[in-house]
């Protein structure tokens, strides 16, 4: 896939960093755990200084890292940095006692509040949106297997060019971000298009990090998911395509076995999945 529509770099991370400013999770208000902070930020800094003796490190080498830092921010791209190279432990540490299904990292491109229907769901895309057709339905259950009924299913992916919407110029605002309210049994269904691969911002300083280590900026194709239901913890996951050449190496380590969806032709060139999902009781 290419993307030679793509956004700049600057216009997405600046979308991301705007986002999370809105999302009500900067921290303020607050209680600061001095203890937790001081644990924290030593090991943290103690780290980074350990590398610097054992690997030797340079002026040089130091002044590009505290120019490259200030490209971060001045690109926006905190939170694409953060997303991608350290959510996933914190996903994996968050999630670790669970019973119900895997969950994975929710990345810089959720926007709350999208169009909610009740099931079946048409994702909101454009006349004629580019892309293999795909029904994705599943069931909505507890641990215990009881059905969630009116349960939530909430939906947002890339589109065939790899392009989030309210992220990138040019897609319709809530393009392809979409809320389904289960049936009595648990049961969802909504219709949309399969995404396409998805390479991160090649021209801000996390691409420029990529290029010079040597890196590439691919994730899999992937929908992201959120699923609510009463009494039951939010799933925030992603799920991902047979076959897609950067399941094995995911530029942001997002991938897990039990997140790969098992796809059948529809007979008239459009695919279906069915995927169940298990929410672990609070
Ligand atoms: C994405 O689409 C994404 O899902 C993550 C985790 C990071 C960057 C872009
Ligand atoms: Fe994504």
């Amino acid at each position: 896939a290419t993307q030679d529509t793509y956004q700049t770099a600057a216009a997405a991370g600046s979308a991301a960093t705007a986002r999370f400013r809105d999302s009500g999770k900067l921290a303020g208000g607050k209680e600061v755990d001095v203890e937790r902070v001081n644990r924290l930020a030593t090991r943290a800094v103690k780290a980074l200084n350990d590398i610097v003796l054992e690997e030797r490190v340079t002026y040089d080498e130091y002044n590009a890292l505290k120019a490259w830092l200030i490209k971060v921010g001045e690109d926006g791209e905190w939170p694409l940095f953060l997303d991608v190279w350290l959510e996933h432990s914190v996903e994996e540490v968050a999630t670790d006692h669970r019973e119900g299904n895997k969950g994975s990292i929710e990345g810089p491109y959720y926007v709350p509040d999208a169009p909610t229907s009740e099931t079946p769901m048409t994702m909101p895309m454009r006349e004629n949106e580019e892309g293999t057709p795909l029904v994705f339905k599943g069931q909505l259950r507890s641990t215990d297997g009881s059905p969630l009924s009116q349960g939530k299913v909430e939906l947002w992916q890339a589109d065939a060019k790899g392009l989030y919407s309210q992220f990138a110029e040019g897609v319709p605002e809530w393009n392809l971000r979409g809320i389904v309210i289960a049936d009595d049994n648990g049961n969802f269904e909504i219709n949309t298009i399969e995404p396409a691969p998805y390479q991160i911002p090649t021209e801000g300083a996390c691409g420029q990090l990529i290029a010079a280590a040597g890196w590439h900026a691919w994730r899999p194709a992937h929908l992201h998911l959120k699923a609510v239901a009463d009494g039951h913890e939010l799933l925030t996951a992603q799920l991902y395509f047979p076959g897609d050449e950067h399941n094995d190496d995911d530029v942001a380590s997002a991938v897990k076995p039990e997140l790969m969806l098992d796809l059948q032709d529809d007979g008239s060139g459009g695919k279906v999945t069915t995927y169940d999902i298990v929410l672990d009781p609070i």
